[in-house]
């Protein structure tokens, strides 16, 4: 039998980590044979919900899962992790400045970044989810300097997904007849959703989307403005931020990392920026990538327009700000 790996989650008691856990643990992410240690990270005050997750993860009687370890100590949390999921943070409230935001999360992603760096395998493959998550991988990975900077990763997956369902529903085609849409940037209202390499298959054949759409004006206009708003519109109608979709898009991102892209197809991670089309080197940016051996690679030779390259020039100068504010945080502390 194939040996168990050890996966952490943070945020465990949380409503994405609700669906995610049942997900991972029903083998979509890690594969139907790889048996399971699920590390469950949370907050003291959320340790009697933590308990309550563990209940039902043991009444779902899943073959796969070997053991179950809540705690709320991150040295227990991290300990001997092929994978780890960062989906807990500090939410934003009401009146609160970007920079309150970052401060709280800097703090946690700090501690986080340490516990990997003395705990964790030094292969380690983390996803940061939690917001800022871009700035956040890039934080955590500064105090992990025993792992490999490109073992960390933002989540911009589910930014992918939704422009994906768009583009799919304006050509009232298939979701997976879908392809090669790009998220550029940060995962916020900045980021840029890009159709312009998507490829869809129609009639037996791959073509170019921008071709068989024929619609500029949507492209740059209301696809990208829904996009970019679709989480505030599912807060707006549900009163709570999505929860579902963000669980399966984290399983996505992990699954294409572990087990690579098919050829021709490539996927969106927020990854240490090169300086790739022009972006701010290193700060988390996110690129359209391709996988192999567990390797991403950024897809190079794209073609980029002027409406393009303002829409990317947007999107790094915000990351660039954050990361700046975050390093001014982290002296100060
Ligand atoms: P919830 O508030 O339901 O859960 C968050 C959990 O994290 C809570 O149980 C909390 O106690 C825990 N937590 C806080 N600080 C922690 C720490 N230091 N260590 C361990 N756990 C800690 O939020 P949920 O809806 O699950 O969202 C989690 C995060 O995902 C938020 O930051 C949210 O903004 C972010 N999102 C990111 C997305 C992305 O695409 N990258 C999309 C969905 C989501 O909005």
């Amino acid at each position: 039998m194939t040996e168990a790996i050890r996966v952490v989650v943070t945020g465990a008691a949380g409503q994405i980590a609700y669906s995610l856990l049942y997900m991972i643990a029903r083998g979509e992410v890690f594969g139907k044979d790889q048996p399971l240690i699920l590390h469950l990270l949370d907050i003291p005050p959320m340790a009697g919900v933590l308990e309550g997750v563990v209940m039902e993860l043991a009444d779902c009687a899943l073959p796969l899962l070997q053991e179950v370890i809540p705690t709320t100590d991150p040295k227990v949390a991290f300990k001997d992790v092929s994978a780890a999921f960062l989906v807990g943070a500090m939410p934003r409230k009401e009146g609160m400045e970007r920079k309150d935001l970052l401060s709280a999360n800097v703090k946690i992603f700090k501690v986080q970044g340490q516990a990997l760096n003395e705990f964790a395998k030094k292969d380690v493959k983390v996803l940061v989810v939690g917001n800022p998550a871009n700035t956040n991988a890039l934080v955590c990975a500064n105090y992990a300097p025993s792992i490999p900077k490109e073992n960390f990763s933002a989540m911009t997956r589910l930014d992918q997904n939704r422009a994906t369902s768009q583009i799919a529903a304006k050509l009232g085609v298939p979701i997976a007849a879908v392809s090669n849409i790009i998220i550029w940037g940060n995962h916020s209202s900045t980021q840029y959703p890009d159709a312009g390499q998507g490829k869809v298959f129609i009639n037996d054949v791959w073509k170019s989307v921008t071709e068989v759409l024929n619609d500029t004006s949507f492209l740059q206009g209301p696809f990208i403005d829904i996009v970019q708003k679709r989480g505030a519109a599912v807060i707006a109608s549900r009163k709570m931020s999505s929860a579902m979709s963000a669980a399966k898009s984290a399983c996505d991102h992990m699954h294409d990392w572990w087990n690579g892209t098919a050829p021709g197809k490539f996927v969106s991670m927020g990854v240490f920026s090169d300086g790739s089309y022009g972006t701010p080197k290193d700060v988390v940016f996110s690129f359209p990538v391709e996988i192999k051996n567990k390797q991403w690679k950024i897809v190079q030779g794209l073609t980029i327009d002027g409406f393009s390259k303002s829409k990317l020039d947007i999107t790094g100068n915000e990351l660039r700000e954050e990361r700046d504010e975050a390093l001014s945080v982290l002296e100060s502390n």
